[in-house]
């Protein structure tokens, strides 16, 4: 039966309230042993990626989180801490938690920076991201700020002409503001396919498009089993893609003072998945640039022509849209779904 702020449905879906859908994760992440602050933000970030259509990193995660916090190779309860290393550089060590709570108590400082000095880094180090990133960069374009994140996974994309997995599927998430308070944002993790994907596919027993992996011998495959069991995923427009995965793990690890990707080992810990790693995060204020007050409107041009030179969708437009209907209708969510989260 469909409790308070849910409304069953005949497909069997339920729509749920974005915040009856946030209060439940919280209560399975609390269950779990996360503290209640940390719970907060993780909730609504893994509730807002199944609002906005992004399967997956939406609720699909939720048994790898249990399954990792069972394993002890987290600190759900950890407490980040934040270090002051110049004007325009903020490190966090994380603690062994999770990079988004990490990221929540070094913004309001990292903005306040970013405003006085034009620019801030936000340098996060032993800390586990399993969400998508766009959450990380949004807030800060919803404010005015130009973002760019960057964090490394673990190890399952090979590199350009290599033998074995060596980068994460790393993901880069961009966003500025744009005219009439909106903004531009993008979300790509750097292998064809994010891992999330695969294995979503896997258990639909769907086949892969071409080109996004290897089996164990490196041949390609189309079987998203033969790429989880040893095989690899392939980074987008090959080298260069490779390279994009290189400098992330440069600047979410070399810099930050986190894991390579290929440094993740998680073999004591059973039923672990979040890689501990690093992110990094830099801001900037376009106030200081050559456009000063006029950024806005400039990217606002540019989304113009690429409108009238005939790109449909911006990159975004499809999770808002989502996003709007979910918050309208409910966040749709399978029976068989809800029925595991309630009963935790
Ligand atoms: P997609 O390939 O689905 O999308 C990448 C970006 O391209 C999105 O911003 C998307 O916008 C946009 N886009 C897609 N199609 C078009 C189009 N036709 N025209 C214009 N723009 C388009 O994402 P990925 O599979 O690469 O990544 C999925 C998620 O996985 C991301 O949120 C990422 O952060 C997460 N991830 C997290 C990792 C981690 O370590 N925590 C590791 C790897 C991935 P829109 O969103 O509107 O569709
Ligand atoms: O989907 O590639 C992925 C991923 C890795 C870590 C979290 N998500």
């Amino acid at each position: 039966m469909a409790g308070v702020g849910e409304r069953g449905g005949d497909d069997g879906m339920t729509h749920m309230d974005f915040e009856a859908l946030v209060a439940l994760l919280e209560r399975v992440f609390v269950a779990h042993g996360v503290s209640r602050a940390n719970a907060a933000i993780l909730a609504r970030n893994c509730a807002g990626a199944e609002r906005d259509g992004a399967a997956s990193h939406g609720l699909f995660r939720m048994a790898g989180y249990v399954a990792t916090l069972r394993s002890g190779w987290v600190d759900g309860a950890a407490v980040p801490v934040v270090e002051d290393a110049g004007a325009s550089f903020l490190r966090v060590d994380a603690a062994n938690g999770f990079a988004q709570p990490a990221l929540a108590a070094a913004a309001p400082l990292a903005m306040e920076r970013a405003r006085e000095t034009g620019a801030c880094v936000i340098a996060i180090r032993r800390s586990h991201h399993f969400g998508a990133l766009w959450p990380d960069v949004e807030p800060f374009a919803e404010a005015g700020l130009v973002a760019l994140a960057m964090v490394d996974s673990m190890a399952v994309v090979v590199p350009e002409g290599a033998q074995r997995p060596v980068y994460g599927t790393n993901p880069l998430a961009f966003a500025a503001p744009r005219g009439d308070g909106k903004i531009v944002v993008f979300d790509q993790a750097v292998s064809v396919m994010a891992h999330g994907d695969v294995q979503i596919a896997a258990r639909e027993g769907r086949a892969l498009p071409p080109g996004v992996g290897v089996d164990a011998a490196g041949v390609a495959t189309t079987d998203p089993h033969a790429v989880l069991n040893g095989g690899a995923l392939l980074a987008f427009g090959g080298h260069k893609g490779a390279s994009i995965a290189m400098m992330i793990e440069i600047m979410a690890a070399a810099l930050t003072g986190g894991l390579f990707s290929h440094e993740v080992d998680w073999s004591a810990h059973p039923g672990a998945q979040t890689p501990c790693t690093g992110e990094c995060v830099i801001l900037i204020d376009p106030a200081r640039g050559g456009s000063g007050a006029g950024f806005a409107a400039r990217v606002e041009q540019l989304v113009e022509a690429l409108g009238e030179a005939g790109q449909a969708r911006m990159p975004g437009d499809r999770r808002f849209a989502a996003r709007e209907r979910a918050m309208r209708e409910g966040v749709p969510v399978s029976s068989e779904m809800l029925a595991g989260l309630e009963g935790n």
